[in-house]
């Protein structure tokens, strides 16, 4: 039986768990929802996840949402080393997904429901709460962007799932305009995450197609 995957082409949060899966070579199959027409709030969909948000992995009888929990699945299933191949490393990875969920991806979500979700309703965005997500991404930035100074990527020498966690932001900034541009090792590593995982330069082709499409058919200009 396949393990399924539910959400929308245009979720930065989908495309961390595809991406995964593809550099895992974990097969999935990919149920398509619409977010822009509500479709994680239907009752079908809220008995799958209550919050109302996707991804949502289901494999057989075993339903599990947070796209950090779908990947550590899916790489004990594959028996994946980008879930880590030690102990230390597997707690460090830990560590960055932990603080990547708490500390950073969650402004970048903040600014993305500001400056782009609400205007597909009509609404300005808040400038005070896109002011206080630039704060906290900027001083984030500023320690992740010392921590790549000396590293290629996030944990050890090679992609894991720490890198696809904390490069999430990157999949909807050029559109949110949060302030990453203005930290070198950090724009470097994205740039080498997107020449050396096929699978993160695949989906944001996907993500980017998906979302400024769906500007292009609202009229809206950012
Ligand atoms: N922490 C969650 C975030 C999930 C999330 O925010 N999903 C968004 C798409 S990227 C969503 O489904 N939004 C629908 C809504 O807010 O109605 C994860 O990593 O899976």
């Amino acid at each position: 039986m396949s393990i399924k995957i539910y959400g929308d082409p245009g979720s930065g949060s989908l495309r961390r768990v595809t991406s995964a899966s593809a550099a895992m070579g974990v097969p999935i199959e990919r149920v398509n929802i619409d977010l822009f027409k509500g479709e994680s709030h239907t009752p079908e969909f809220l008995e799958l996840n209550p919050h109302g948000l996707s991804p949502v992995m289901v494999d057989g009888d075993f339903v599990l949402y947070e796209s950090s929990a779908i990947n550590l699945y899916l790489a004990e299933k594959a028996g994946s080393d980008l879930a880590g191949a030690t102990t230390r490393e597997r707690y460090e990875i830990l560590q960055w997904m932990f603080w990547s969920g708490e500390q950073w991806r969650v402004f970048a979500t903040l600014t993305f429901d500001e400056v782009l979700a609400k205007r597909f309703v009509g609404l300005p965005a808040d400038e005070t709460i896109v002011q206080l997500a630039f704060a906290k991404i900027r001083a984030a930035a500023a320690v992740l962007d010392a921590h790549l100074a000396d590293r290629q990527f996030i944990v050890g020498d090679r992609l894991t799932l720490a890198d696809l966690d904390i490069a999430g932001p990157f999949s909807q900034n050029e559109r949110t305009k949060i302030p990453l541009n203005e930290f070198p090792n950090l724009v470097a590593w994205q740039q080498r995450l997107l020449k050396t995982a096929p699978a993160w330069a695949a989906t944001k082709q996907e993500v980017d197609a998906r979302i400024d499409g769906a500007l292009d058919a609202a009229g809206i200009k950012l």
